[in-house]
């Protein structure tokens, strides 16, 4: 790459102490998983918009979903729900899966749409729904061997709206026992991946309202079990990357739900409100990445980077490209941190200079450095001009309205 925007960011960086190649290799090893169910139609509680061009099964979301990997190299996996992804032969849609370059990443149970949920799923008082509800975790086993998942992402809605509603430790004790079940069920590849949510759909209280209890169900289940963030699930001001520090250094982060969110889980395009929180997470990460503690290494190899957005009012696969393109420019900036200087300010008790070290890498433009590597890479130097300037988006207009919802 001789181009000069690269050439002075190389020399800039080199004075910085900043070892590029490494960096590069680091940009190229990233993988975003993208969610089927940002491919289909979605809303709000007020409405779900329709689109022309949507996919209406599983197999389009798959397709639309090897744009974005084909024009990125970020993105070879995609998360499926169950049931909004139901496929009689799983065998098939792997292999649907593989003949694009991808493969099928997390499996989602859905213990929220049915009527039968309204008061709680694996938390119900009601003893045949609870159990209705476990054996869809263990269906979801089963698929998850058929489609070779590792991980299992289990997001549960169940939760009161009014004091005096629900027993709360009676629901704890419901809550472990569906997750112990499912977790003897696992095959020791795979991985549960506990998400919390602080609201919403319930309004008083939410049986794992936050990361205290995901871990605290995660650590009584077993190695097997992990956190999962999801950075539209907090209350604000929540420091997100402190709860990230602490799940690493726990060894029980098993990897996030990337959105933006102003107000509550807003479900937006990643990094559009909140860009240096996402560095500010990837700090964390890519310090912990040199811990001397080969498990916590362990775990930062092996954190799962998912995208949960829905996007409502913009066309999906360009706002999906923009999500994974967001994380990537973010992960970049974090990976020009000099945690030696960062870690000298600290020593020395000096806040201004630590603050400073970490937020300078925050400010430089990495476009020279995304697209040396893209270049490299055989990729488009821009993915969003490519794809708006492809046949592709014209060519599934033919599929018409009324596409697969969620
Ligand atoms: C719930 O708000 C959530 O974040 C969970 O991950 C669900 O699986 C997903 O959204 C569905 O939209
Ligand atoms: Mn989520
Ligand atoms: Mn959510």
């Amino acid at each position: 790459m001789t181009d000069r925007a690269y050439q002075l960011f190389e020399e800039q960086q080199q004075a910085r102490g900043i070892n590029l190649e490494q960096v590069k290799k680091s940009l190229k090893a990233l993988k975003i998983e993208t969610p089927s169910w940002g491919y289909g139609d979605s809303g709000t509680r007020f409405k779900v918009f329709q689109k022309v061009g949507v996919p209406r099964n599983p197999f389009e979301k798959f397709e639309d979903a090897a744009q974005v990997h084909a024009l990125t190299g970020l993105c070879p996996s995609v998360a499926i729900h169950i049931p909004w992804d139901k496929v009689e032969d799983y065998s098939k849609f792997r292999s649907h899966a593989e003949s694009l370059g991808l493969s099928i990443g997390a499996v989602n149970p859905n213990l929220f749409q049915e009527e039968d949920y309204m008061l709680g799923s694996v938390t119900n008082a009601d003893p045949a729904i609870r159990r209705k509800a476990t054996d869809h975790l263990l269906e979801c086993v089963d698929i998850a061997k058929e489609t070779g998942s590792r991980d299992l992402s289990l997001w549960f809605a169940d939760g009161t709206n009014y004091p005096g509603q629900g027993d709360i430790r009676k629901r704890k004790a419901w809550m472990h026992e569906a997750l112990a079940e499912m977790y003897k069920a696992m095959t020791p590849h795979m991985r549960m991946l506990i998400e919390y949510k602080c609201f919403e759909p319930a309004f008083y209280h939410t049986d794992l309202a936050d990361w205290g209890m995901a871990y605290n169900q995660a650590l009584k289940l077993g190695p097997q079990a992990e956190v999962l963030v999801d950075t539209g699930h907090h209350l604000q001001g929540a420091n997100i990357e402190h709860i990230v520090a602490y799940l690493i250094d726990e060894k029980r982060l098993g990897g996030f739900h990337f959105n933006s969110r102003k107000y509550a889980d807003d479900d937006l395009i990643v990094g559009s409100t909140n860009p240096y929180e996402l560095f500010l997470i990837f700090y964390q990460i890519l310090s912990a990445g040199q811990d001397a503690d080969p498990a916590v290494r362990e775990n930062v190899d092996n954190i799962a980077y998912m995208i949960d957005q829905s996007h409502n009012i913009e066309q999906k696969i360009p706002a999906m490209l923009r999500s994974v393109l967001n994380v990537q420019t973010q992960y970049a900036k974090a990976l020009l941190i000099n945690h030696a200087e960062v870690e000298e300010a600290q020593r020395n008790n000096d806040v201004l200079a630590a603050e400073d070290a970490v937020r300078r890498a925050f400010e430089f433009d990495v476009t020279p450095l995304l697209h040396a590597i893209r270049e490299e890479q055989g990729l488009p130097l821009d993915p969003m001009k490519a794809y708006l300037s492809s046949g592709y988006p014209k060519e599934i207009l033919a599929r018409g309205k009324g596409g697969a919802s969620w």
